[in-house]
């Protein structure tokens, strides 16, 4: 999507911090990080949000959640870390295309804002 902020950063339009990529999804760091581990990891192709996805997308985002496993294990959270997904309006999206938080290296709070 062409007026997409994270469409540009997965093209290399906008620059990042990049942590990982491959064909399917890349995960950076985040510009405003929330702990002192924060990525973001965003399928390639533009999905809106969770509340936008569909069955054939089930293998894909099956992909990038097992693969938040292995980019945790990389950035040395072996403690534990927190998953986050953010979707529409009651739910704080801003951002409006589809990624998951990565946040780690702090101890987390429970119930979230
Ligand atoms: P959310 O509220 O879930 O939509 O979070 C969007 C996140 O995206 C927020 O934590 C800040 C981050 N973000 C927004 N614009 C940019 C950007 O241009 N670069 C990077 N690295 N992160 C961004």
């Amino acid at each position: 999507m062409t007026d997409c902020i994270f469409c540009k950063i997965a093209i290399k339009e906008i620059p990042s911090d990049i942590i990982y990529e491959d064909e399917n999804m890349i995960a950076f760091k985040d510009v405003n990080p929330m702990a002192p581990v924060h990525v973001l990891i965003i399928p390639k192709i533009h999905m809106e949000s969770m509340d936008h996805v569909t069955k054939k997308d089930s293998v894909l985002l099956g992909e990038l959640l097992y693969k938040i496993k292995e980019i945790a294990s990389l950035l040395g959270l072996e403690n534990g870390y927190r998953v986050v997904n953010n979707c529409g309006e009651d739910g704080l999206q801003t951002v409006k295309h589809l990624h998951f938080h990565l946040l780690g290296k702090r101890k987390m709070q429970w119930p979230p804002g």
